[in-house]
């Protein structure tokens, strides 16, 4: 094991925390850490038999918390959350050293599922079910929610422990048993978040063995979880490309799936629109995080009236920013995941650049690190909304295009092939209600003046197109992890059939 500042840091953490990750030199997954590209060691990865063994096990958990009372399976999130808050600075630290990501957004992350988490405990008393007018006398008609399953949670490195929190705080206390299928970049965050999970678990009496499972790997070990017919429902975040991977394997088993996948973000700016206000939430949506936030603002439509004046401040504004070491206060973009992320910034800014774009910003920052990809932020001025401006690329590049007619620019706006977020800044009503109507962003979320990044858990996440349709988090986003019965009660001596049918014997 190398034994850099910040793999040295790294291995403290995770004793604070009480992960003992099970390092070994023959292990094939590598964890290291993007603020030195330097490895923090080698881990073994979960066998395809290690994952069917703990999905049964989670599924002989599931038979038996199925039948715990919604709001007793909340006193076990809650003491997640409780185990979450006492941990939150060393594993949003940890966080930190695993993506790159700022302190501030590191804490942001652990807070996201503390939130999550308080959400959760309130919704264990709240798994409300209709009562329906029925056609008949005497009868009475209900729905009633029961939990689905097992879970499989995959999720992806930019948010490597909030996602699962979304998902396995929900999960739990809809009655199901979770199996989580983390990042292969991020696999010391998840043995973190698996220590404080069993935490929780301890202190709370009698918590079904097996009942929060984590398997690490691969390509390899995410199949089994999605093919595993007693996996009810898998709840991906990820690229397109692997939803289209997924999505069709879980449906050829009936299965159900969550898939949260790319977006294409956009804002537009508008004539009326607060520039400073604007300015600000584009500067975080658009380099936080590096780009590397499925929510992150990938495409900026500015009004011709506006634009050159715009467009200078925002130059301003990308020219101010301090790249660097993601643990230091001052810093507000920290370093790309990989190689393989710098190498699709290079590629998609090439190809922006052969269509007319004019590229300022770019490049790698000399850190005199080697294996760390620190960038500076782009900005390509794109005649034309046309080759990388259609697709997702992970990185902070922000293609900007002018636009004349609102309608217009929402068709432009809706002319990708992925639906996440969206804004629209604006003071004039018309505008903001039509950008909002539904005529206007044919996104899953869709703001008024701040940035398409960084939404609070109380509503349901998730977009539309290739973004894959799923929700979690807020809003009734808990029904995707429980099964709906409809209940029909004769208490009458009667029976009449529905529709008028008479069927006398
Ligand atoms: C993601 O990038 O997969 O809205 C999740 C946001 C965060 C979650 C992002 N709350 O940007």
């Amino acid at each position: 094991m190398e034994s850099s500042t910040v793999a040295r840091e790294a291995i403290d953490l995770l004793n604070k925390l009480g992960a003992a990750p099970p390092f070994a030199a023959q292990g094939s997954l590598v964890a290291r850490s993007p603020i030195d590209g330097l490895t923090v060691g080698h881990l073994p990865e979960a066998s395809a038999d290690d994952v069917r063994r703990t999905i049964e096990q989670a599924h002989a958990a599931y038979l038996i918390w199925r039948s715990v009372p919604a709001p007793r399976r909340g006193e076990l999130v809650r003491l997640l959350g409780e185990e979450l808050r006492r941990s939150k600075e060393d594993l949003g630290r940890l966080v930190t050293i695993e993506t790159g990501k700022i302190l501030s957004e590191g804490l942001g992350e652990v807070q996201e599922m503390i939130d999550i988490c308080d959400f959760a405990v309130g919704l264990s008393r709240q798994l409300y079910g209709l009562t329906i007018a029925t056609e008949r006398p005497g009868h009475r008609m209900m729905e009633t929610w029961h939990p689905a399953g097992v879970c499989g949670i995959v999720t992806a490195f930019n948010f490597p422990v909030a996602v699962w929190c979304w998902n396995a705080a929900l999960a739990l206390v809809c009655g199901d048993a979770v199996v989580w299928k983390p990042s292969e970049k991020t696999p010391l965050t998840a043995y973190a978040v698996q220590a404080v999970m069993e935490r929780a678990l301890a202190r709370f009496a009698a918590a079904p063995l097996g009942l929060a499972g984590l398997v690490q790997g691969g390509r390899a070990v995410g199949e089994v979880l999605v093919d595993h017919p007693k996996v009810a429902v898998v709840s991906a975040t990820g690229s397109t490309r692997m939803g289209r991977d997924v999505g069709p394997r879980v449906a050829a088993r009936f299965g159900r799936c969550i898939l949260e996948l790319g977006g294409n973000n956009a804002a537009i700016v508008t004539p009326s629109a607060n520039q400073d206000l604007a300015l600000r939430s584009i500067a975080f949506s658009a380099m936080g995080t590096a780009g590397q936030r499925c929510t992150s603002l990938r495409r900026l439509f500015v009004h011709e009236s506006i634009a050159d004046g715009f467009i200078a401040k925002l130059r301003n504004v990308y020219a101010s920013v301090s790249i660097g070491d993601p643990s230091q206060p001052s810093t507000l973009i920290g370093p790309l995941i990989d190689a393989a992320a710098y190498e699709a910034m290079e590629k998609s800014l090439t190809e922006a650049q052969a269509l007319g774009g004019k590229v300022h910003g770019g490049g790698r920052v000399d850190r005199a690190l080697p294996s760390a990809y620190y960038v500076t932020p782009a900005l390509v001025e794109m005649p034309g909304q046309q080759g990388p401006v259609l697709r997702e690329t992970f990185a902070p590049i922000l293609y900007v295009i002018r636009y004349r007619d609102l309608t217009d620019v929402i068709a432009m706006h809706n002319g990708v092939p992925q639906g996440l977020a969206s804004s629209i800044f604006t003071t004039d009503i018309q505008e903001a209600e039509t950008f909002m109507s539904s005529a206007g962003s044919d996104c899953g979320i869709v703001n008024v003046n701040i940035g398409p990044s960084g939404a609070e858990i109380g509503g349901a996440f998730g977009g539309e197109k290739e973004t894959g349709g799923g929700r979690e988090s807020g809003s009734d986003a808990w029904k995707g992890y429980m099964r709906r019965t409809t209940n029909t009660i004769n208490y009458s001596r009667d029976l009449p059939l529905a529709q008028g049918v008479k069927f006398d014997v």
